[in-house]
């Protein structure tokens, strides 16, 4: 499970573990892990009170129930490349680990249930899947966790820590983590 960081102007993408997408409005964005490890760099940090989107793409593999911590979503959209053979995604290179060319716009995904529109804090992602999620930091502050439920995956590796902190201590740090993740 990575987190993604969106390249800054004239970075060099490298040969490996390049992700590149499509918005719907048609813009490509390219980005790299940065991180990977429940150890490495936090790299989610909100204010409190904070409104984020959570971008979580599904590039292959099982299906993965993701399950965020802290507050409640309101799912966006969700959209769907198509899968190839074995369930694998075309146009993922498994052995770069990146996406030599830009995914295209993925189609409309399964519909949203009513069900499914509430407010909720775990989703079934699909392979090939794109959801976004909607969501208010507020309440608490800390740290806190987002991991797949699946326990085995969970234990390798699928679970990540974020941080909501207080306004006050926020204006300390000059990064801020809300809005492309
Ligand atoms: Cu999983």
């Amino acid at each position: 499970m990575w987190e993604l960081r969106e390249l800054t102007e004239g970075e060099d993408p490298g040969a490996t573990d390049v992700i590149r997408l499509t918005r719907a409005d048609g813009e490509v964005m390219t980005f790299k892990p940065a991180a990977k490890l429940f150890d490495d760099t936090l790299t989610i940090r909100f204010s409190e009170g904070d409104w984020a989107v959570w971008n979580i793409v599904h590039l292959g593999g099982p299906a993965h129930p993701m399950h965020i911590h802290m507050t409640e979503f309101q799912m966006l959209n969700r959209r769907q490349w198509p899968l190839g053979p074995g369930g694998a995604l075309p146009g993922f290179d498994l052995a770069t680990g990146s996406t030599p060319n830009p995914l295209p716009v993925p189609a409309p995904g399964r519909p949203i249930s009513s069900m499914t529109a509430g407010m909720k804090d775990t989703w079934v992602v699909q392979p090939g899947e794109w959801v976004q999620v909607l969501g208010e930091f507020t309440g608490a502050t800390g740290s806190f966790m987002y991991h797949c439920h699946i326990l085995d995956h969970e234990d390798h590796t699928m679970m990540r820590p974020f941080t909501v902190l207080p306004k006050t201590i926020m204006a300390f740090h000059d990064v801020h983590g809300g809005g492309h993740h």
